[in-house]
Parts: C-alpha cells; structure tokens; sequence
C-alpha cells in the first residue's frame, strides 16, 4: 500500500493487512464474496472487504430488529445525547475521514472534509431535534376528549447508499432515524466500503460507552443481492435509497408492493439559467463549481447552462478561462480542483456522451476527451467539457439524460420564460438555480409558474446545499426528502390517539348506536 493511502488508513485504526470485514450488527464479520476498493486516482487496491453471506445478511437483519426493539424506549433525548457524541467522536476525525473520502471516491480534499462537516452538521441538528420532535393536541369534537398525534419510532430503516456522498447521505440517515428511535442497517455502495467501515467503527464505538447495541447502526457490504434482501424484507419499513432513476424504479416498485415506506434520492438534471442583470463576478465561477466540482458527479451537479442572448457570449469567455486553467490531479493536493471519476466505467460513459454530442454536432468548445497526461495515466481522468448543441429541445436525449461526468451543455435564450419551460421541460427535478438582480425575475422563479425542481436557488449555484432545509428532488428524482427541514416526519410513525376522559362514550358525528 502506497504511504499516503496507508497513513490515512491507519489514522483511522484500519488494518489493511489482508481482509477486512465488512459486516458489523454488534460484532465485526463477513465471510461472503470479496470486494475490492480501487483508488480512482491512481488504480491501487486500498483492500479487500468480505461482504456478507446471504446468512449473515438474514443475521444482521434479525439483531438490528433486536436493537430497535430496545432502542425505541430510550427516551429521545438521551438519543440526542448520544448523537452528541457521535458528533464529537466524528469531528476529532474529520481530517482523516475527509481524506479517506477523497482517497476512496475521488473527489478533492475540501470536499471530502465538507462531507464530514455536513455529517457534524446533521447530528447537531437531529441533536436539537430530539427534543422538538412533537407531536400535536387536536381539538376533539366530544366533551370530555383529547386527540394527540404521537410520533413513535418506525422500525428497521435500511439505508442503501450511492458512491458519490460516501459519508454524508448515511450521515443525513442515520441522525433522523436515530434521532427517531429507529435502528438503521446500511448498504452502501460497493466501491465505497473503507468509509463505510471508518464510519462505522466510529460510531459503534460510542453505542458500545453507552451500553447501546451496536446493531442500531448495522453495516452490510455487499452488492445487489444485498440490496435486493433489505429492500423485499418484510423486517424493513423504510428503505432510504441514492442512486440511479433505473435502480430507483424497481426499488419503488418492489417496496411499495409490499407496501413499505421509502425515501428516493434519483437523478439530478440540474440547469442555471443567466439573466442578463446578472452579476457575473459571482455567476461564473458559481457555475464553473457546479459543473466541475467533485468532477460532476453529485446529484445537484450544474449539467445545463442557459444564458440569455446579450450575456452569452462573455459568460461562455469568462468560463472559458476557468476551465483552461483548471488544477487536475491528485484529489489529495491541496491545489487540485478536479480528481478523477469514480471508476473506469465512468469514463467510458462520459466518453459515450462525448461521440453522442459529436454525433448530433454540437460544438465542443473545451474539453472532451481524457486527459493524456503521463502524470495522471493511472487515474480515471477526464477533460471537464462545454458542449452547445444544436438542438435545444429539452426532450432530446443530451439534454434529458443525467450523465455523472464533468460535461456541461449550453444554449442560448431570449426570454425567462423560455429558459423556465426548459429547465422543467425534463424528466429529472432535483435542483435549479437563477441568477438575476431584478426582484420580479425571482418572484416567477420561485412561485407556480417557475421552476418545478425540489432545489429553486436565487443567486446560489445548484449544488452545495446546507442541511437545514429539506433535500430532495420531484418527478423522476423520486420525490425524496432528507436532511432538514420536516424530513424527519418520515422516520416515524404517527398514532392518532383520541382519549376519553369522560363518563361517557359518545360517538363522532352524533351518530347515535343505542338498542
Ligand atoms: C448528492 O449529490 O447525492 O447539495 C448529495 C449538495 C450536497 C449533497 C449532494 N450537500 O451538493
């Protein structure tokens, strides 16, 4: 193992010597298929991990079932106590994680470190919400009645996890359903399974000084057929799910034909769209961080760029420049702006748009192909591309198509009206973002009329969101919402309690039923 993966691995207490186990329901095991971690940047394997038999699969479930029923019953906020200090032990490691992430996915540094923070951010946040989770009186229509709405822990919540957030989407998961009273077995992706593990030896480690079972946050590594066990099993209420529309639809289907709860986290299709009183100093570089950030590949990445006629042309100069002098290397340098893609069949996905955009003779104005460079040759590196299409038309497959790659396309609208209708013109909606300085221009925006997607930002890139509002996407992103805002209310489930403290038990609606 190269110094600067072992360093990392050993800041973190992961022995690397041969495999390491990738299942955790109280105690550590695993003696299914192996699967390997790649570094994305330069091919080396970090490790094998055992996965989990199709046995231990049915274990794990049966003791994260165990661990809810005794977790339910301890008082929500000493729950927020022990977020309290999974959002200690969390930040004393925020440096190594963060570069584990950076190491394991590909994405750079400061952002790898900014998933852990936005992990911090949401105990902190469920820490406060475990005492705010209230539940309502109604107004009875009986004398001598009260009705409560109680929120009561749900179950047994899987979380099924994508690449590209290894840390922070379990993260946004876990607080809620802890907060909740819920124990969570996660499923993270098979390509990310040292976060998955760092994380979770942090975090069984502070169950285990609480005398909590450690099965209340249960880990499975494994691949679909994993996946597949959770989200059939009866033991599960609520899968959470991060991936792709495809996978999403038959997870949707085969969760709600067993009528179980899901929270779906699909695809981004994301545009911003300029106006010409926009402020420019801050749009572009906004856009080029949306675009290039993370190498494309978050949800929320900018994939549409729409400018209107009289600012288009010096936009596309200036963002030009940005990409020209782009840093593109290793994600751990500290001056690198853009790492490589995740795995090698990214990069033949992004090089299959590339021939598509050539096909229908779009113009490439930079970009498109992997990098040549020696330096980076192990590396799953692509150039970050600008592409105007010939096309404009929402429906035609480039601009309809999520692809998880640094490619941006781009054209050119007279209207906001126009630029509206094709920014909802697709089948994706998770974020959008405008730029203008005039108030009338946000008030379309914003409101019936404006943009369709979950995310409606104003002078704000598409990407990056904070975790106090609720994040999520609509139509074809599957109508998720998690983190902030009222996504908790997913995480539990809601008793109507109508309670007779009278002498009398009268009907509702004065129905009358004496013989
Ligand atoms: C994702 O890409 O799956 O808003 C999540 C953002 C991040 C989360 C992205 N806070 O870009």
């Amino acid at each position: 193992l190269s110094t600067r993966a072992s360093d990392i691995l050993s800041g973190l207490g992961i022995n690397v010597a041969d495999e390491i186990p990738g299942v955790y329901d109280g105690q550590w095991r695993g003696s299914g298929e192996l699967i390997t971690s790649v570094c994305p940047t330069t091919g080396e394997v970090l490790a094998r991990v055992r996965t989990a038999s199709p046995a231990e699969v049915q274990e794990a479930l049966a003791r994260t079932r165990e661990a809810y029923v005794t977790f339910r019953n301890v008082p929500a906020p000493k729950r927020g106590e022990i977020l309290r200090q999974i959002r200690e032990a969390l930040a004393a490691k925020r440096d190594y994680l963060g570069a584990l992430v950076s190491l394991e996915m590909g994405k750079i540094r400061t952002e790898g470190v900014g998933e852990v923070q936005e992990f911090v951010d949401i105990c902190d946040y469920a820490v406060g919400l475990s005492r705010m989770m209230n539940g309502r009186v109604v107004a009875s229509e009986r004398p001598g009645h009260s009705i409560l709405e109680v929120p009561n822990p749900l179950g047994v919540v899987a979380v099924l996890s994508a690449f590209n957030f290894p840390v922070a989407v379990y993260g946004w998961n876990l607080a809620l359903s802890l907060a909740a009273g819920n124990a969570t077995i996660w499923k993270p992706s098979p390509t990310t399974p040292l976060c998955a593990i760092a994380v979770t030896q942090i975090i069984s480690k502070v169950l285990q000084e609480n005398g909590i079972p450690g099965a209340v946050a249960s880990l499975i590594a494994g691949d679909k057929d994993v996946g597949e066990t959770l989200v059939t099993s009866s033991d599960v209420e609520l899968v959470s799910f991060t991936g792709s529309e495809r996978v999403g639809r038959i997870v949707g289907e085969a969760v709600a034909s067993r009528f179980g709860k899901t929270i779906l986290e699909l695809g981004g299709n994301n545009a911003s769209i300029i106006m010409p009183d926009a402020d420019l100093s801050l749009a572009v570089p906004a856009v080029f961080f949306g675009a290039v950030g993370t190498a494309g590949q978050r949800c929320t990445s900018t994939r549409r760029l729409y400018l209107h006629k009289d600012v288009a042309e010096q936009f596309l100069d200036r963002l030009k420049g940005f990409y020209s002098s782009v840093r593109t290397g290793d994600p751990l340098a500290k001056e690198t702006l853009l790492g490589p893609l995740h795995t090698g069949s990214a990069v033949r996905t992004y090089e299959q748009a590339i021939e598509k955009l050539r096909s229908q003779n779009a113009n490439i104005i930079t970009g498109g192909k992997r990098y040549q460079r020696q330096d980076i040759s192990g590396g799953n590196f692509v150039e970050p591309t600008i592409s105007i299409p010939t096309s404009t038309n929402p429906k035609n497959d480039i601009w309809s198509t999520e692809i998880f790659a640094p490619i941006l396309n781009v054209a050119i609208f007279d209207e906001l009206e126009q630029a509206i209708d094709w920014n909802n013109q697709v089948p994706q909606g998770l974020s959008s973002s405008l730029w203008t300085r005039d108030v009338r221009n946000v008030g379309k925006w914003i409101g019936p009329s404006g943009s369709d997607a979950g995310i409606v930002n104003v002078n704000v890139g598409t990407s990056g969101a904070e975790i106090g509002a609720a994040f999520g996407g609509n139509k074809s992103t599957g109508w998720g919402r998690e983190s902030g805002g009222d996504a908790w209310k997913q995480y539990v489930r809601w008793s109507a309690c109508t309670i007779n403290f009278s002498d009398a038990a009268p009907l509702a609606q004065g129905v009358s039923f004496s013989s």
